[in-house]
């Protein structure tokens, strides 16, 4: 595994104390006009933001807004359709409460007018590795998270394949901080993830969640999503709406492993769970 040198690791970002002792909870907002639920573009705007509001009643401290799918098969989302259904949302999101808003996006021009809209935080799938992305992020200065993906959503499922997936993760992690340094992005700017779930099989999920502390050697803080994934149903064989005990108890495996944001459907469940963590932690 790549050492980097760099033992100093600044880990407050985005006005969160990022380090393991904090952990903090990122609720997932998909925004994807549902024909069935939406009434229209006002009632799509209002239900996002009824949303996103409870998910920060209920203990998350970042909301990740996407509009653009990133399951295996699915339809490319046009710049201009991505556009129309998250930028609304995060102003109007921003219009009533102060939550750190991450948007959930791999095009520059999505980032740009995110950050523009209130946005804070780029959680790219692609790690700034489309055309202009790195740039962009470079000129925005906002937080990123960097993930770890195998080949691209249409093709990452099919034979994933690892000579020693810790190494192989590290190194990409290595290889994106340099460029991220190389096009001027601040480090303290920069959260890495290790994207379960992106070209993994379940045998290389669990190695990555066993031991997810390596990663810490690149001295930034870890987000981690886990929450409602296929691994659950493979190990479990539990339908993805019967895959909250799971997705709370692997969200908890992974801040004690060293996470610092688990990025969750269920946050009320998964706040609870790390309420006694850090009960336990105080009592210690
Ligand atoms: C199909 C495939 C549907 C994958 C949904 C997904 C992550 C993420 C997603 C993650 C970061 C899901 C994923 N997963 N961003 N976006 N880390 N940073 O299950 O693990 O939510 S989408």
């Amino acid at each position: 595994m790549v050492q980097l040198n760099n033992p100093n690791p600044n880990n407050y970002l985005l006005g969160i104390d990022l380090t393991f002792k904090n952990p903090q909870i990122m609720g997932v907002l998909n925004i994807t006009p549902d024909s069935f639920s939406d009434g229209g573009r006002f009632c799509r705007i209002e239900n996002a933001v009824e949303q996103a509001l409870e998910m920060v009643n209920s203990g998350a401290s970042i909301i990740d807004v996407g509009g653009e799918s990133t399951r295996p098969g699915a339809t490319k989302v046009s710049v201009d359709e991505e556009l129309e259904r998250v930028v609304p949302v995060i102003k109007a999101i921003r219009l009533v409460s102060d939550v750190v808003i991450s948007v959930d996006t791999s095009k520059p021009e999505v980032m740009r007018q995110a950050v523009k809209a209130g946005a804070s935080l780029i959680n790219d799938v692609y790690a700034l590795r489309q055309p202009g992305a790195l740039d962009m992020a470079a000129s925005l200065d906002v937080g990123v998270c960097l993930m770890h993906m195998q080949k691209d959503p249409d093709t990452m499922q099919n034979k994933p394949d690892y000579s020693e997936i810790i190494d192989e993760v590290g190194s990409f992690f290595h290889e994106r901080l340099q460029a991220c340094q190389q096009a001027g992005i601040a480090e303290s700017n920069i959260i890495l993830d290790p994207g379960f779930g992106f070209g993994k099989t379940l045998a290389h999920n669990l190695k990555l969640l066993a031991q997810l502390k390596k990663f810490k050697q690149y001295g930034r803080p870890l987000l981690v999503g886990l929450s409602r994934k296929s691994m659950w149903g493979e190990l479990l064989g539990k339908k993805v709406d019967e895959r909250v005990s799971a997705s709370v108890i692997s969200a908890l495996l992974a801040v004690i492993n060293g996470a610092a944001i688990v990025r969750v459907h269920d946050v009320a469940e998964t706040a609870e769970a790390l309420t006694i963590y850090k009960a336990l932690q105080l009592a210690n």
